[in-house]
């Protein structure tokens, strides 16, 4: 019998190889800036396959370990990381991940800059993007709530930072045992203290990225009202100048399934002390200028990851023969890779829209409409991709056969991964009430309408049109809550799809339209938009 062995995937240059991302740049960004920045993208692409990559799975091979006590006894709740992770940490700063954003060097294009670096890195990090996401959303928090607080001032250089001896990540506290979808119920009590800080004393559930240096959590100053406008901000700094932590008992590291590398942890909050930022009240508002930056993320991490997916399965599918030719030239598997690859391109633009928008209202140039828009594609961009990541992940899993069921190949960790993308910051439900929120508090539906209906005149893209005018017909019609609420996710999803077949019709038409954009485009009209409303 004839010995076989199969070859392995094996990935290119993350920049190089991408039409996309590479045709999307060149389409939103100036020549000059493009010529600027992409030298350190090839260079961040290249590196998504070596050294990141290597760290990325030493990292997810050397899980965190609680330490309750040190060898005599004394309590001293270490989480002990691996040096990949370590070395993730130092990149992420050098790299400039969440700095990029902060430093505003290319305007409002510098948080497109900023997410196509992330989204380079991500998907080779291990999830190292976690700890980032919160950075980057509390130094968003701080600058717009921490006045002239100077713990706020300092944490916000730390935060954004390329010195990797000064950059630090952050934790979002919000979760409790009573859920984390409604924060609302938090019983993490704030006391005065006597040099007029404060002390917090409560138990957070699900404190993701225990090792960064400061959290941002939400907690109720004894004797404020119940409910989410008796919440405060309080941002706390974990560690003293010996690097014990301050009052804080780590009750022990999560057991998940997936984001094995990320120190997830329950917490013990006993006296610690905080510092209000943003005065008293209002937490839950307050604290959305953090969690809407994570989400943001979220997509972010979503579209990388479906990258990451298709681009093994599509090398894959030229490396293995079956029934006599490479699967690649079986038509069935090649439109099933073709039809990955849509979503994967619909989910990226969808999501670039939102980081288009986020850096021009962080630049003040956004207007009333596109703050608007912002409002309501947050939500919508995060819960579209996260479900997409989860169906993609899985479609590629079985692109491979059994081998994508094989621990030692290191595809199953692509599903792992995706699986809390649609759980964490905000469930897909919550997150399509959150849009109704939008459309009912913000007035965030017809200026998404209008902007629509503006382009479609631009663009023929008639099936788009149909649907766009259903959707408006149902959002006016739905008066009934309980019918709003029962319809919100198929809503959300709809305006999802339309608002990608938007970004994929323009980009096909444009000068910089890459060879595949034609008939992803034409795809996504013709079977993903079926449906929809
Ligand atoms: C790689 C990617 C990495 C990501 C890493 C993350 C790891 C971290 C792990 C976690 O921490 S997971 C925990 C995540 N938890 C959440 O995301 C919370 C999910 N729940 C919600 O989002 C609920 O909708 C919410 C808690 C906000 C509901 O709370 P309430 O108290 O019922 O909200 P309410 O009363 O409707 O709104 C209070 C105020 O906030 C209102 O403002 P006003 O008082 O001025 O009217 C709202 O408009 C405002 N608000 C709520 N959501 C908002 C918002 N404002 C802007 N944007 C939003 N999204």
């Amino acid at each position: 019998m004839a010995d076989f062995f199969q070859d392995s995937p094996s990935l290119e240059n993350q920049y190089a190889s991408d039409a996309l991302l590479r045709s999307y740049l060149r389409r939103r960004l100036p020549a000059t800036t493009l010529a600027e920045i992409e030298p350190g993208l090839h260079r961040l692409g290249e590196r998504a396959i070596t050294d990141i990559l290597a760290l990325g799975d030493e990292a997810e091979a050397n899980p965190p370990r609680h330490v309750p006590y040190d060898p005599w006894g004394r309590r001293i709740d270490d989480i002990v990381v691996s040096a990949a992770w370590r070395a993730l940490d130092r990149i992420s700063a050098e790299q400039g991940l969440v700095a990029t954003a902060y430093e505003r060097r290319h305007g409002a294009l510098s948080r497109v800059h900023q997410m196509a670096k992330l989204y380079l890195f991500h998907a080779s990090s291990a999830t190292y993007s976690c700890p980032l996401a919160m950075g980057d959303g509390a130094a968003r928090f701080l600058e717009l709530h921490g006045g002239g607080n100077a713990h706020a001032r300092a944490a916000f250089e730390h935060l954004t930072s390329r010195d990797p001896e000064q950059f630090w990540t952050s934790g979002q506290w919000m979760t409790e045992r009573t859920g984390g979808s409604d924060v609302s119920q938090t019983s993490t009590i704030a006391r005065r203290d006597d040099v007029g800080g404060y002390r917090l004393y409560g138990t957070k559930w699900f404190t993701s990225a225990t090792t960064s240096q400061m959290a941002i959590a939400l907690a109720r100053i004894e004797g404020a009202p119940a409910g989410g406008r008796g919440l405060s901000v309080f941002l706390i700094e974990l560690r003293d100048e010996h690097g014990a932590l301050r009052n804080i008992q780590v009750n022990r590291l999560k057991d998940k399934l997936g984001t094995r590398a990320l120190p997830t942890a329950e917490l013990t909050l006993d006296g610690t002390p905080a510092t209000l930022v943003g005065g008293e009240g209002d937490g839950v508002r307050k604290i959305a200028a953090l969690f809407n930056v994570t989400r943001v993320y979220n997509a972010v991490a979503a579209v990388s990851g479906m990258r990451r997916a298709v681009a093994l399965a599509r090398d894959y599918a030229t490396r293995r023969t079956t029934f006599g030719k490479r699967l690649i030239d079986h038509p069935l598997h090649a439109e099933t890779l073709s039809d990955l690859e849509a979503r994967v391109r619909a989910s990226f633009l969808l999501t670039f829209r939102v980081v288009e928008l986020m850096g021009k209202h962080e630049c003040r140039e956004a207007t009333d409409a596109e703050r608007a828009i912002l409002r309501l594609l947050t939500p919508v961009a995060k819960l579209y991709t996260a479900k997409q990541a989860v169906a993609v992940a899985s479609e590629a899993l079985e692109a491979f056969g059994g081998a994508g069921y094989v621990e030692d190949t290191g595809l199953p960790r692509l599903l792992r991964d995706a699986q809390v993308l649609p759980i964490w910051e905000g469930t897909t439900n919550v997150l399509s009430l959150d849009m109704w929120r939008a459309i009912e508090r913000t007035g965030a539906f017809e200026p998404w309408l209008d902007d629509v209906r503006v382009r479609l005149g631009r663009t023929a893209a008639a099936p788009v049109a149909d649907v766009v005018e259903r959707i408006a017909r149902y959002v006016s019609e739905t008066q009934d809550s309980d019918r709003r609420e029962a319809g919100a996710r198929r809503l959300a999803f709809a305006i999802a799809r339309v608002t990608a077949a938007m970004e994929l019709v323009e980009l096909a038409a444009s000068e910089h339209a890459d060879p595949d954009a034609a008939s992803v485009a034409a795809r996504w009209l013709r079977r993903d938009l079926a449906g929809v409303a």
